[in-house]
C-alpha cells in the first residue's frame, strides 16, 4: 500500500470507527426513510434481509467471497437471500429484480462487467432499496449505489508490473491472461500493469488474451499462446492465480519449467498461488482481499439507519513472493 492508499485506508476506518459522518464528500445513503434523529428505532442485525447477486464460482477468490458473506450473516444473524448468476449479468439483474419483489432492505451486487445496470439499479432505487457495490465496480451515476467495497484494481495492476520487474530485472517478453472482458478488475488489471510498464523499456508484452479468470480457460489460452510464440515468451502476467495456475499446466505440458523458464506473476494471493510459489512455479502474486462478509453487513446495516457511509471502502492488499510462502500459507484465510 502506498502513502496516499495508507492514508485513504486511515481515513476511512476513522470514519467507520467514528460511525460514518465523513463530510461533503460522503454522500447520505440512498434509498431507505429519512428518519429524524432520535425518534426511529435503530434496527440490529436480526431485523434486516439482505440479498447478495453473487457472480458464480469461477475461482477460489470467489468462492472465499461467497463463504464470507454466507459466514459473517449467519454469524451476525442477518437473514440472507443469496443467488449465484453463474457468469451470466441478465442472471444477476434478475435477482436484483427478484430482491426487489421480495423487499429485502438492502442489496449487495459484485457486477460481472461495468456497464448495463442503470435500468435496474434504478429499480432498486425507486423502490426504496439501496444497493452496495461489493468487490465490483458499475459504471453508473453516483446516486445509484451507496458505496463500492472493494480493492483498488489501477494499483494491483501496476504492483503486478512492478513485481514483473523484480522478478525478470526488467527485461521480459511477457504473455497476459485478462480476466472477464468488460469487468471492472480485468479493465483495471490490464490499464494499471502497462502504465507501469513506460517506465521499464525492457519489458514488453507480446500477446494478450481472455481466460475469463477460469483455471480451465487460463490452461487453455496459454497452450494458444506457446503455439503461436513458444519459447519467445519469458513471463506470464495473469489478471488471477486460478488462471495462473491453470497456465502452469500447460506450460509443463509444452515441456518448459514454470517459474523458471517462464516467470509468473499473478494476482488474488489465495491458497492456491502460494502452494505454487512454494513448488518454485509462480513467482509473485498481488494480494486482493474477497473476505468482504462482515463489512459488507456492518455497511448494509449502518445504511439501513440512514448512516452516512464513504464512496468507497477500500481494501488493504499486499505482494507476496516465495522465500516466504511457506511461512506465511498457514496464516492465509482463503
Ligand atoms: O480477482 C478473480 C475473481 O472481482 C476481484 O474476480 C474479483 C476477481 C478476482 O474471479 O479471481
Amino acid at each position: 500500500m502506498n502513502i496516499i492508499q495508507q492514508l485513504r485506508f486511515a481515513a476511512v476506518f476513522c470514519c467507520l470507527a467514528a460511525g460514518g459522518g465523513c463530510g461533503p464528500a460522503s454522500p447520505t445513503a440512498s434509498g431507505n426513510p429519512a428518519t429524524a434523529e432520535g425518534t426511529a428505532a435503530q434496527k440490529t442485525y436480526q431485523d434486516i434481509v439482505v440479498g447478495y447477486a453473487q457472480i458464480g464460482a469461477e475461482s477460489e477468490w470467489r468462492a472465499a467471497n461467497t463463504a464470507s458473506i454466507k459466514e459473517a450473516a449467519a454469524e451476525l444473524g442477518v437473514e440472507l437471500k443469496f443467488s449465484d448468476a453463474q457468469q451470466k449479468q441478465e442472471n444477476q439483474i434478475r435477482a436484483i429484480r427478484s430482491f426487489i419483489v421480495q423487499k429485502v432492505d438492502v442489496i449487495g451486487v459484485p457486477p460481472v462487467v461495468e456497464t448495463g445496470w442503470r435500468e435496474v439499479f434504478q429499480e432498486a432505487k425507486t423502490a426504496g432499496i439501496p444497493i452496495i457495490l461489493v468487490d465490483r465496480r458499475a459504471a453508473v451515476p453516483d446516486d445509484l449505489y451507496v458505496t463500492l467495497l472493494g480493492s483498488d484494481f489501477l494499483e494491483e495492476g501496476r504492483n503486478a508490473a512492478r513485481a514483473m520487474a523484480n522478478v525478470t530485472g526488467g527485461t521480459a517478453k511477457i504473455v497476459e491472461l485478462v480476466g472477464t472482458i468488460g469487468s471492472a478488475p480485468a479493465n483495471d488489471r490490464y490499464k494499471g500493469f502497462r502504465e507501469v510498464l513506460k517506465v521499464h523499456p525492457g519489458m514488453e508484452i507480446i500477446d494478450s488474451a481472455s481466460g475469463d479468470f477460469i483455471l480451465a480457460k487460463g490452461e487453455e489460452v496459454m497452450e494458444t499462446f506457446l503455439q503461436k510464440h513458444g519459447r519467445e515468451i519469458t513471463a506470464l502476467y495473469a489478471h488471477n492465480d486460478d488462471m495462473a495456475l491453470g497456465a502452469i499446466k500447460a506450460i509443463e505440458a509444452y515441456g518448459l519449467r514454470p517459474g523458471v523458464d517462464i516467470k509468473i506473476v499473478s494476482i488474488d494471493a489465495a491458497r492456491g498461488a502460494f502452494l505454487a510459489m512454494i513448488d518454485g512455479k509462480l513467482n509473485a502474486t498481488i494480494e486482493c482481499n474477497p473476505l468482504l462478509g462482515p463489512t459488507f453487513l456492518e455497511v448494509a446495516l449502518k445504511v439501513v439507519n440512514g448512516e452516512s457511509v464513504p464512496k468507497w471502502l477500500p481494501s488493504k492488499e499486499g505482494v507476496f513472493y516465495p522465500d516466504n510462502a511457506l511461512d506465511i500459507l498457514p496464516t492465509r484465510k482463503y
